[in-house]
């Protein structure tokens, strides 16, 4: 079976490649170097490393859920009685090639530590950015990656209703194209299907049986929470803090347009996620947010989404009960759409976006100024998001680190008055 399996995917080409010009982009020395004390990643020989990579046309957002399924087994992992166990890295998967990344380069591979504390990350969970990776591998040569598997869904799963925790090697269901952040110098003799149904964290099975150093999932969506919400979940949820650089972009933006700091929005963090404490009194900057979805969902989702004529009734409507009278808009609409709405708005309201500047946009790209607009969206007395995007489901659970009332944050647009499904109310455990 194993054989045929390998002999079916070696047909089509394994994989893939990029990068030793890219790795020195981000080398030692410039600011994307974000290795605990000096910028040559040092590995030790006991040392494995668990890759991972998400369906292609998946958005930022959602993958970042996924990476919360990662953390949480390399957490578990880490903990495990099982030495050889003990012993992996997780290694974060760039950001690239991201379907609604409009101004970013297809084939650049962005770390991590671009968006994120990376400190605060690794507070958590034991990952290691794709260029430490190399390093550790001492990329003379390409690097081989022992074992490759790819995670599918059982055939059967959906019309038998078995949805039994279980995994399987078995034929492959499609031609699966493995191209791993479009690095040329990765390649692998064994990849190997692997159905799958259960938590993220049932793999540490499968880890624990292999003796592989270098392991990739590929199609890594198919393992789940092992528990969604609960404890372990929040703190792996609190130790994805925004890079500081992207917090402050924010924070000048609120000062300077919407009147609000943390001091007098009751907005204030610890300075380590580990000391953040269960509250409910965030006050927010004096505006309302909006998140409004807008260009796939208007084709995928059109039965939701509603008009822009009443979208701006809502907020109109918003405005007057909360007595605000600034708002916020975070979106993807087109710049005809979005002049639209301000036009529907009364101009005694102000309503704003955030512009990045040419600097801001050729640096952080289209994941900084998306990430930007989020943080903004979170510090608001109210938010209101769309209906069923993981863009807004993040902001909610933002605010619910920050500390705000419940009803302030889980709310979504309505299609209509009658037509008006809310999001799940996921509060924050510690
Ligand atoms: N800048 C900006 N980008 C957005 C906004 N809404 C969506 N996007 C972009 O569209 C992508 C949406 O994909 P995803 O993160 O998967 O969220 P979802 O599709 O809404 O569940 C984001 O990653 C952003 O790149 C927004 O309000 N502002
Ligand atoms: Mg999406």
């Amino acid at each position: 079976m194993l054989t045929s399996v390998f002999s079916k995917l070696t047909k089509y080409g394994l994989f893939v490649i990029v990068l030793f010009l890219e790795i020195a982009s981000y080398a030692c020395g410039d600011e994307f170097c974000y290795v605990d004390s000096e910028c040559s990643y040092n590995s030790n020989s006991h040392e494995r490393f668990l890759l991972y990579d998400v369906n292609p046309p998946e958005g930022f957002n959602l993958r970042r859920d996924v990476y919360m399924r990662f953390a949480i087994l390399a957490h578990k992992l880490k903990h495990s009685e099982h030495e050889n166990l003990q012993h992996f890295k997780l290694v974060l998967p760039p950001w690239s090639h991201l379907y609604h990344w409009k101004y970013t380069p297809v084939a650049e591979q962005i770390p991590w530590g671009l968006y994120f504390d990376l400190q605060s990350i690794k507070m958590y969970a034991p990952v290691i950015e794709m260029y430490e990776f190399f390093q550790a591998m001492n990329r003379t040569s390409a690097v081989v990656i022992d074992e490759v598997y790819v995670l599918q869904h059982f055939k059967d799963m959906f019309e038998t209703g078995n949805f039994k925790n279980k995994m399987q090697i078995e034929e492959c269901a499609e031609n699966y194209q493995i191209n791993y952040f479009f690095y040329k110098n990765l390649t692998s003799h064994n990849v190997k299907c692997l159905s799958y149904h259960g938590p993220a964290t049932k793999l540490s099975q499968l880890l624990q049986k292999s003796s592989a150093k270098v392991i990739l999932l590929h199609h890594a969506e198919v393992a789940l929470h092992e528990m969604f919400g609960n404890k372990l979940y929040w703190e792996c949820r609190r130790s994805m803090r925004f890079s500081t650089k992207l917090r402050d972009i924010a924070a000048q933006f609120r000062r300077k347009f919407l009147n609000s700091t943390d001091k007098a929005d009751n907005t204030i963090l610890p300075e380590k996620w580990q000391d953040e404490k269960s509250k409910r009194d965030a006050k927010g900057g004096p505006y309302l947010s909006a998140h409004i979805r807008r260009q796939d969902f208007l084709r995928g989702r059109s039965h939701q989404v509603p008009t822009i004529e009443s979208i701006a009734q809502q907020i109109i409507k918003l405005l007057e009960k909360l007595n605000l009278t600034q708002v916020f808009i975070a979106t993807d609409a087109s710049e005809d759409e979005y002049k639209n709405l301000v036009e529907k708005i009364p101009h005694n309201y102000k309503t704003i976006k955030y512009v990045p500047s040419n600097g801001v946009k050729i640096k952080y790209k289209n994941g900084g100024v998306a990430i930007i607009e989020q943080i903004i969206c979170s510090y608001a007395r109210h938010f209101v998001g769309t209906h069923e995007s993981t863009f807004s489901f993040r902001i909610q659970e933002e605010r619910e680190i920050l500390g705000f009332p419940v009803a302030t944050t889980f709310n979504s647009f309505c299609k209509n008055g009658d037509d008006c499904p809310q999001p799940s109310i996921w509060k924050i455990v510690h």
